[in-house]
This record gives structure tokens, C-alpha cells and sequence, in this order.
């Protein structure tokens, strides 16, 4: 592939993008308050970033804050939310319409959206809009990163670290062993859990890679048994005491750095790309993948 791909060009926008987002995330008096219960919704990349936002929001002590696939959220009187936050970087996915649509009137709705001409704005009670975090590459990289950005400082936390580590990330060396590699684990705790499983996808959508991810813990409890010499196992954040020891043990490749967790997410979304040019994959255009799921059957009303 000789032109440069809208993968790579929206993945080096992204500390210009986390550094607008963290201000209007400061700033804005739309998402949830401390002390409300929260149910957080997004299919795919944006569902994984829901779960990364909602491990952040109960670690700082705001509330309870439960993420579900759009498709399988428990949103019932019974479980009392105060508030449903919805991303989508389309606007146009039919199962978080759905939800949306579901629950309109009965629970406040705040959106984070990358497109604010579609239909999601409509049928929400509120929008964050990201839209200089949209992207023309079908597979997410800013947008998702970008949302969480703005959710982390929502949450109050200085993310300036973060913002200069992504920097960092993006001129850090690709090695050739992880372009290379047969398979790769992804494994988080607590918010990098959700990271985790975006990395995992990332490298399935770009490069069609065989790729899975876990809580970190529960990676000795079975998954273990497909890491060997030519797989690499790669840990976003803390590591559990003994792990390292046990991966290296199985021959397989440990990767951790120490750079804030979402900018190391920057250096996967890299490898994803070089993975894909090295098999001669357009990461714009994924196979069998579109920008957005749109089902034909309307949103329940
Ligand atoms: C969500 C999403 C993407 C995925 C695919 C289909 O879109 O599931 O994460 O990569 O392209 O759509 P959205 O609701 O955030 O627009």
C-alpha cells in the first residue's frame, strides 16, 4: 500500500484530539454527577470503552456504573439508574438507538457522538458531540480513544500524562516480532479491561489477526494454554504479582510498558496497521465490516 491509509492519519491526530477532548470534558455540565447510578451503552469499540469508562467511575468513588453491549443492556425500573450514557461515534448503530428509543422519558439520556447530523441526537436527551474526532477508516481509532479521554476528565482526572505518553507512543519503535506474531493475548484489570478487549478487536478488524483478551487474572485460568514461543501475551497496566513469570515460563512474548495504559492502546492500534500492510490488508476497509451496523427493522418503540 503506497498512499498513507485514514487509519493512520486519524491515529496521529489522537493527542491533539484527547487535548480538546479533556477540555470540553472538564467543562461540561451533561454527563453524569457524582453519586448517580449510571448505565453506560455502545456496540463494539464503543461498547469497550463504556467498560473502561465505567470501571474509571466506580474506582473514583461517583457512583455505580454497570456497561452493557447496546444489544444486551439491563435497563429495568428495578435497577434504578439515574442517567444512561450512550457513545457512538456513527450515531446511526440500530441497537443503541434502540436503547435510546427504549427508554426515552423514563431514564436522562447523554450521548458521546462522533456525527451530530444522524439520528442518535434526535432520540437522546442530550449530546456530547467529538466531531473533530470522527473518522473517514471504518475501523475506530480516535473517536474511541477520544470519548474516553473526555470521560476521564469528566471524571476529573489530570490527563495531561496520558496526552504526552501518546505522543510518545506514536514515534515508539513497532517491533518486527508483534507484526510478526501468530496470536496475541490482551489482558487488563479494572479500566484496562475494556482496553483490552479494544486491542484484541482493533487487531481482528485491521488485520484479521487471531487475537484474544481477558482480565488479567483470569488468564492463568485456561487461556494460559495458548501462549507459546511466536504468541505474545500483552498486558495493559498493572501486573499480577507472579504473571510475567508464569507467560515467560510458556516461551511466549511479555510486553508491559509503563506508559499510561489508553496511550499504550496508541502503540496496538500501530501494530495493527503494520500487521495489515504486511499482509497487504486496506485497514480502511475491513472485511465483511461497515461503519456502522444498521439493521433493517425499525427501533422498537
Ligand atoms: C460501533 C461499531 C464499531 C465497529 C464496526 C461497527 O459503531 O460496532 O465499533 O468497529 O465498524 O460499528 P458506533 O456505534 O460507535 O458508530
Amino acid at each position: 500500500m503506497s498512499e498513507i491509509s485514514y487509519m493512520e492519519q486519524e491515529l496521529h491526530s489522537q493527542p491533539e484530539t484527547w487535548r480538546e477532548a479533556a477540555r470540553i470534558g472538564a467543562a461540561t455540565g451533561t454527563l453524569p454527577k457524582p453519586g448517580q447510578r449510571v448505565a453506560v451503552v455502545g456496540c463494539g469499540t464503543s461498547w469497550f470503552m463504556a467498560q473502561s469508562y465505567a470501571a474509571l467511575r466506580e474506582a473514583a468513588g461517583q457512583g455505580v456504573t454497570d456497561p452493557f453491549a447496546a444489544s444486551e443492556a439491563f435497563l429495568g425500573s428495578d435497577r434504578g439508574y439515574d442517567a444512561v450514557v450512550a457513545i457512538t461515534r456513527s450515531g446511526t448503530t440500530t441497537e443503541v438507538l434502540r436503547v435510546l428509543d427504549a427508554v426515552k422519558g423514563r431514564i436522562p439520556t447523554v450521548t458521546i457522538i462522533g456525527d451530530p447530523e444522524t439520528p442518535a441526537v434526535a432520540v437522546s436527551d442530550e449530546t456530547v458531540a467529538l466531531p473533530f474526532a470522527d473518522e473517514k477508516s471504518v475501523v475506530q481509532t480516535r473517536f474511541a480513544t477520544t470519548a474516553l479521554t473526555l470521560l476521564r476528565a469528566h471524571l476529573g482526572e489530570d490527563v495531561s500524562r496520558a496526552v504526552a505518553d501518546a505522543e510518545e507512543a506514536l514515534t515508539s519503535p513497532v517491533e518486527k516480532e508483534w507484526v510478526d506474531a501468530e496470536q496475541f493475548a490482551f489482558l487488563g484489570t479494572g479500566w484496562t479491561f475494556g482496553l483490552a478487549n479494544e486491542a484484541a478487536l482493533k487487531m481482528r478488524e485491521a488485520s484479521q489477526s487471531w487475537t484474544e483478551s481477558y482480565p488479567a487474572m483470569e488468564y492463568r485460568h485456561g487461556p494460559i494454554a495458548i501462549a507459546a514461543p511466536g504468541r505474545v501475551t500483552w498486558l495493559f497496566g498493572q501486573a499480577p504479582e507472579g504473571l510475567e513469570a508464569d507467560v515467560v515460563r510458556t516461551g511466549a512474548r511479555f510486553v508491559r510498558h509503563a506508559r499510561d495504559p489508553l496511550a499504550d492502546l496508541v502503540l496496538v492500534q500501530r501494530v495493527a496497521l503494520e500487521r495489515a500492510r504486511a499482509r497487504g490488508l486496506d485497514p480502511d476497509n475491513p472485511r465483511s465490516l461497515t461503519r456502522s451496523v444498521m439493521l433493517e427493522t425499525p427501533a422498537a418503540s
